[in-house]
């Protein structure tokens, strides 16, 4: 197939576009590096020493990239018609969208922020839209939302839209029969203005399929974790662990080598689905490779299993003990303004019918990480870890 991957030089990006080549697909790829250069602007850096831009074309093309990553930003400050001619140029058959701005504390830190996740990731897709309906309309849009669109409602959680089963199962188990709403997208409830402009995202590209029968996948994605497939050094994906760009477990396991208590925000009973970034790609690779039908809006949950956080920061202390590594746990409070008891209940079955066979063994995960982690112990640096941003 050819795919063009938006977001190549990202934590996901970057493993995916390797593991394309290497299944033998045609890849061709863009990205504006401002990740980098946001992270930096913090005062953190990956933890991985990630290969120079130049040297990642390099390792590409090795690994059959025909051209280098163009250097193209998305968002709202780009001329769309830039990625119009990229799509006119390559007519892919997959269009995989990695690139919008990843952090919920980023989006609250303030209105600027809030601002730039919303150009961005909105106005990015949006303009992406547009240009696949103008060069390339039968091209399948792969586009990574987030589980956190649904927000933690006290039902279940289906697959993108209220199905009949699901009415169904609300009428058993509440005795009601709700108005017919079977078809409709279910509701979100977003947690941040990051998860807002995914709500947005998801809004354009169901009314962009139904407009036009453009066809796209979006892939409801619970927190990822780990290294991924390629641990070669000059291969390795990059390792965000700061307050902004460090999703939890990753946080966690840097929080354990450096013996800092591991930062439970309030209770810890919240819930959320985790999958390791081998399984991520393994599932983005499946939605490629088995594309939604013509004029269709798919929607996948994307995770293996639910965890709290309480039950992650002991299995991270588990690993560490295991390696020898002292491992404390802190409550403290809660920066973000989210439920800390609820139910959780989202379906996911959608990619096991696809092929998905899932990576079950998270407390090996979790200590073959901390393991994978420890020869770069020296570049951890502990004051961009504890969270300063408020959600109010
Ligand atoms: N948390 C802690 N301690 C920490 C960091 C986080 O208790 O040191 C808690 C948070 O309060 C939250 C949960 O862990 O309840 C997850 O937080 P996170 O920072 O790992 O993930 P989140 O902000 O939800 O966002 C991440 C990715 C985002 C993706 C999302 C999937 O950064 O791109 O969309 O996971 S989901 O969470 O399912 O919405």
């Amino acid at each position: 197939m050819r795919i063009l991957v938006l977001g190549c030089d990202g934590y996901i990006g970057f493993p995916l576009a390797l593991h394309l080549l290497q299944k033998g697909h045609s890849v061709y790829s863009l990205d504006s590096y401002v990740r980098r250069e946001r992270v930096l602007s913090i005062g953190s850096d990956s933890l991985t020493p990630i290969a120079t831009k130049m040297d990642r074309d390099h390792i590409l093309k090795e690994w059959g990239m025909k051209e280098p990553i163009a250097r193209v930003h998305l968002g709202a400050s780009t001329v769309p018609e830039i990625v119009e001619n990229v799509l006119r140029e390559f007519q892919p058959d997959c269009v995989v969208h990695l690139a919008e701005q990843p952090s919920a504390p980023f989006s609250q830190m303030g209105v600027r922020m809030a601002s730039i996740t919303q150009s961005d990731n909105v106005i990015g897709t949006l303009h992406l839209l547009w240009a696949m309906y103008q060069s390339c309309p039968k091209a399948h849009l792969v586009k990574l939302g987030t589980m956190g669109e649904y927000g933690t409602p006290e039902c279940d959680i289906p697959e993108g839209e209220i199905t009949k089963d699901c009415l169904a199962k609300h009428r058993d188990m509440y005795g009601i029969a709700p108005c017919p709403m079977s078809g409709l997208l279910f509701p979100r409830t977003p947690g941040s203005f990051y998860h807002a402009s995914k709500v947005m995202d998801t809004i354009n590209i169901e009314f962009a399929c139904r407009n036009w029968g453009l066809n796209s996948t979006d892939i409801m994605q619970g927190v990822v974790f780990g290294l991924g497939p390629f641990t070669e050094e000059k291969l390795l994906t990059r390792f965000d662990y700061d307050e902004y760009f460090g999703t939890v477990i990753n946080r966690f396991c840097v929080q354990a080598l450096i013996g800092q208590p591991l930062t439970i925000y309030g209770y810890g009973q919240q819930k959320r689905g985790f999958l390791t970034l081998s399984d991520s790609i393994q599932c983005l690779t499946l939605a490629i490779e088995n594309p939604a039908e013509e004029g269709e809006y798919r929607t996948l949950n994307q995770f293996e299993n639910i965890y709290s956080i309480n039950k992650l920061a002991v299995l991270v202390c588990r690993g560490a003990n295991k390696l020898g590594i002292d491992c404390g746990i802190k409550n403290i409070p809660n920066p973000r303004n989210e439920a800390e008891t609820h139910y959780y209940h989202p379906e996911h079955q959608k990619l096991f019918d696809l092929g998905y066979v899932p990576t079950v063994d998270i407390q090996g995960e979790i200590t073959k990480l901390i393991e994978q982690l420890i020869p770069y112990k020296d570049r951890i640096i502990e004051k961009v870890i504890m969270p300063t941003t408020k959600w109010r």
